[in-house]
């Protein structure tokens, strides 16, 4: 089923059309009511007269999660703070989250988008979908939630944390559909399978995304559970999830691009590449009110491609995500940067800025080891004095990067030294 033909099935020229509409009207409302942006053209020498479509994208600038930070929490916002209705936040590369926020508006579209991923991934108004991403500032939960809502599909909140209970209504309610990362979903699969429940659910299709994953992955999730399972993108800073999912034929994800405009550009030189070139996706928000970002720069690296799908859709399909430019690691869907670690432990004194992450996946879990090198003073017969500093460090990390740590201590000069970028991570995790 297609959601809505004249949204998803338009040529390309009317779809170019479109978004060269849109983007006229979208930097005309930047230019009047975002400082920043207004400034970064006048740099440039930029009118927003000079902006007279699609074709003109690349006259403007990039847009970075930086940027997001220096004007933290609502400096991008482009209409006053009464309009705003909701607020999410992100990681930001140290301490500061990134805010973005939405009008009510901007919640509708994102609900519109999110039904129309999962449309895409065959829920129906009858199923019962388990929302099992998390609730809260994370755009996940309540993102997954407004599309389902607005599919007129029975919504299941679940957020994250407790499976048994999660298994256990799947099996009671006859859940269909699911929305979580797919590591925990082979998780919530491997438990199935532990209890024999296996052949005990009535589940159809799953929604996965959030954190990289391979078709290899897919394959095995849609095998263990009998299911259909799709891919489906986003980031909160252009909106949450719904940006862009997979079809049955699984093919590239299709970009709602009525909403976003998508550029691919080389990481070195920021010029655009050839359709089908891998390089960092750049997106430019067409419909946005709250924080509309031009040219917002996602570190995901990925290839388009403008032909028209098997499934009848002509919006553009980005390929399954090669990786980050950045180090951006995504443990159990949380976004965690390096730096956030270490400016963490730079403010608390006791530590010095000499760590090294262990990220591992163990029964489909993400896990984190933080080892930091702490004074040899601290490595006397004083255990408890060990213990104490390693409680507090857990503590402190966690508190910066939301996510419960396992902390060892180590002597100094331990952990080794690099002789160029120094290695702040080992990520163990295999994705098969
Ligand atoms: O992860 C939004 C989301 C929620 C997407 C639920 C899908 C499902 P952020 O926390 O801002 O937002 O993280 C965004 O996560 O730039 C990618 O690096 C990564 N990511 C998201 N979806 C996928 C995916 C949400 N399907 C960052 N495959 C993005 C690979 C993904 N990576």
């Amino acid at each position: 089923m297609i959601w809505n033909e004249t949204k998803e099935c338009m040529s390309r020229d009317e779809i170019m059309t479109l978004q060269s509409a849109r983007l006229v009207k979208t930097v005309d409302r930047v230019y009047h009511n975002v400082p920043f942006y207004r400034k970064k053209m006048q740099a440039l020498g930029l009118e927003v007269g000079d902006i007279r479509g699609i074709e003109d994208i690349e006259k403007l600038p990039f847009t970075t999660k930086a940027d997001l930070r220096d004007n933290y929490p609502f400096g991008l916002f482009a209409v006053p703070q009464s309009e705003i209705v909701r607020v999410h936040a992100s990681s930001g590369t140290t301490g500061k989250a990134t805010v973005v926020g939405y009008t009510r508006r901007d919640l509708e579209i994102w609900s519109e988008c999110v039904a129309r991923a999962f449309t895409m991934a065959g829920v129906k108004r009858d199923d019962i979908i388990q929302v099992a991403y998390g609730y809260g500032l994370f755009t996940g939960g309540l993102g997954a939630h407004g599309g389902a809502e607005k599919l007129g599909a029975t919504v299941v909140p679940m957020s994250t944390g407790n499976t048994k209970k999660l298994t256990t209504m799947m099996m009671d309610f006859g859940v269909t559909a699911i929305a979580c990362t797919p590591s925990y979903l082979l998780h919530i699969a491997e438990t199935l399978e532990e209890n024999g429940d296996i052949d005990n659910i009535k589940l159809k299709c799953a929604i996965c995304g959030a954190e990289p994953w391979t078709e290899n992955m897919r394959l095995q999730i849609e095998d263990k559970l009998h299911i259909n399972a799709h891919d489906i993108y986003g980031l909160s800073e252009i909106m949450g999830p719904g940006v862009a999912c997979d079809c049955k034929y699984h093919k590239g994800l299709h970009v709602y691009e009525d909403h976003f405009l998508p550029e691919i550009v080389d990481s070195a030189t920021g010029k655009g590449v050839a359709a089908g070139e891998t390089g960092e996706l750049v997106f430019t928000t067409l419909t946005k009110e709250g924080i509309p970002l031009i040219r917002y720069n996602t570190r995901d690296l990925t290839s388009i491609d403008y032909s028209p799908c098997e499934c009848g859709r002509t919006l553009a399909r980005i390929s399954r995500f090669k990786g980050r430019s950045d180090d951006m690691l995504i443990i159990r869907g949380v976004n965690v940067f390096p730096s956030q670690i270490e400016a963490a432990l730079l403010e608390m004194g006791e530590a010095t800025p000499h760590y090294l992450m262990i990220v591992d996946r163990i029964n489909n879990l993400d896990t984190l080891e933080v080892q930091v090198e702490v004074d040899e003073k601290f490595f006397s017969d004083q255990i408890k004095e060990l213990e104490q500093l390693t409680k507090k460090i857990a503590s402190v990390i966690q508190q910066a990067i939301g996510l419960a740590v396992k902390v060892k201590l180590v002597e100094p000069k331990t952990l080794e030294r690099s002789m160029g970028k120094a290695v702040h991570v080992i990520d163990k995790r295999k994705l098969v």
